[in-house]
């Protein structure tokens, strides 16, 4: 079976996101959108919380599973049996720490990091940009999946 990770913080996951899971959904016979834990990153929403959204919004997509992982990304991949990671490139200005860390990750486990360029539609959202714009009551409609605006519209208002 041909077994890829898409991983990230996801907080929360935007339609940029899930346009590169769909896509990676096609390639492989199961994509597994993890959840990666950095205690150190403040977040908008729980690591619970982000994986309940992710399992939501990809219910129609019978070889996605979702789930956590608190360590490095390669020690995921070997524990699930795993041989690919996928990941969205936005811009040039991605691509720099995107190949460092391919390298890094194919130099310590073998594993390889296949990159999709990113829909031109989506190719400036970012989960920050979509964070801040709402916080200041900008219309973010277009860039998320409508019960993920809803929740985080709830979020930002008990946090303001
Ligand atoms: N279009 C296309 N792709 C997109 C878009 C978009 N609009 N938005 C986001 N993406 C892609 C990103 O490029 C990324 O590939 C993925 O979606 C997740 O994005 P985010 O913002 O949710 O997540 P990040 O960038 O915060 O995640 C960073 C990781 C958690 C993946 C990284 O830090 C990591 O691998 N950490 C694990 C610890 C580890 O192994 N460290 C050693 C690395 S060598």
């Amino acid at each position: 079976m041909r077994r890829a990770v898409c991983p990230g913080s996801y907080d929360p996951v935007t339609n940029g996101h899930l346009d590169i899971i769909e896509r990676a959904a096609r390639q492989f016979d199961e994509v597994t959108i993890a959840v990666l834990i950095n205690k150190s990153k403040k977040t908008l929403f729980s690591v619970e919380e982000r994986l309940e959204m992710l399992r939501e919004v990809t219910a129609g997509y019978p070889n996605v599973r979702i789930d956590s992982w608190h360590g490095l990304l390669v020690d995921y991949c070997k524990t699930n049996g795993i041989g690919a990671i996928v990941k969205g490139l936005r811009a040039v200005s991605d691509f720099d720490y995107e190949l460092q860390m391919a390298q890094m990750n194919q130099r310590l486990s073998g594993v390889e990091t296949l990159f999709m360029s990113t829909n031109p539609v989506y190719s400036f959202l970012a989960s920050s940009l979509v964070k801040e714009v709402a916080t200041y009551g900008g219309d973010v409609s277009e860039l998320l999946p409508p019960t993920i605006e809803q929740r985080m519209r709830e979020r930002l208002a008990e946090l303001s």
